[in-house]
């Protein structure tokens, strides 16, 4: 072991640079072999996703992970590096001092700023797609979030002297379920008669909030029957760890006969959506059509 030269740390630094580099690399081609949708720890964490909305927003979580590790990586890769090449090895070395090196400073000011411009230019392209809506969905569902429960209502689905809507009021004993057809566009519109509660089910990786007095929509693709777990996403008061729910994407027949079994009890059906609170004196449906009439808004 000889004295390390000042002149001699350009050397080290190339060395740096590289083994950096190369870790970056190497995280990256971990990164994409290991992302598969198939496995949980492919999609690092996350459900599996069955709607075509979700995939987007799962590659978007994807690609964010493996773009975070690589920037993580050369981080760490400098860190430990810089410490270890640049040790004090000798009582009587004095260190390089590197002080004002405008390229250094110039490289960590814009290569942030690209990067943080890559990951919202994504999120946005990733959110628009996500939040796209056809003009006319296979099936509408009126949804209500209440203190401390979720009222999910299929107007215009059953033909009955009652009404033509059928809903399913969920209680805090009985949770609310909610059937949905497979391969189909399904369209929520969004209700709340008292405070901000958030619809949202984990396979779908959609969620978004249900304000009083706003009118909030989405759409999903459904593409995989299964039963799924729901739940309000915002802490919306005393009894938010109540509303939970249940999801079934099920064939087209055992849909429509769910809505048949639902329409035999008249306490379960209505003329309009039933929205409990202010929303009484507003049908839903009257605003779906409005809504409607001006969706060049939402493209
Ligand atoms: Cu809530």
């Amino acid at each position: 072991m000889g004295l390390r030269h000042p002149e001699r740390t350009g050397e080290t630094a190339r060395r740096l640079r590289r083994s950096a580099g190369s870790a970056g690399l190497v995280a990256i081609a971990l990164g994409l072999a290991g992302c598969s949708k198939e496995t949980e720890a492919g999609r690092l964490g996350m459900p599996e996703i069955v709607t075509t909305q979700g995939q987007d927003i799962l590659s978007l979580w994807q690609g964010a992970w493996i773009a975070a590790l690589a920037t993580g990586f050369v981080v760490w890769a400098l860190i430990i590096g810089v410490a270890v090449y640049f040790r004090r090895r000798n009582e009587d070395e004095i260190p390089v001092q590197t002080r004002y090196n405008l390229p250094v400073e110039i490289f960590y000011t814009i290569f942030p700023i690209i990067m943080v411009i890559v990951f919202f230019s994504h999120t946005v392209r990733v959110q628009n797609t996500a939040l796209e809506m056809v003009e006319d969905p296979d099936v509408n569902i009126v949804v209500v979030g209440q203190k401390w429960q979720w009222t999910f209502n299929y107007p215009e689905s059953v033909d009955t002297p009652e009404g033509s809507n059928v809903f399913f009021n969920g209680t805090g004993d009985n949770i609310a379920e909610l059937y949905l057809p497979v391969d189909s566009t399904i369209e929520f519109r969004l209700f709340s008669p008292d405070v901000v509660h958030n619809f949202g089910v984990p396979a779908f990786a959609m969620r978004m909030d249900v304000v009083p007095g706003a009118d909030n929509a989405f759409q999903v693709h459904t593409t995989e029957e299964g039963t799924y777990a729901g739940k309000c996403y915002e802490l919306c008061g005393t009894y938010h760890s109540r509303m939970l729910f249940e999801v079934h994407v099920v064939s087209q027949d055992e849909y429509q006969a769910y809505l048949e079994r639902l329409a035999q009890d008249p306490d379960n059906v209505s003329e309009e959506p039933v929205q409990g609170g202010t929303y009484a004196e507003a049908p839903a449906l009257e605003e779906i059509e409005e809504s409607d009439e001006d969706e060049g808004e939402h493209e």
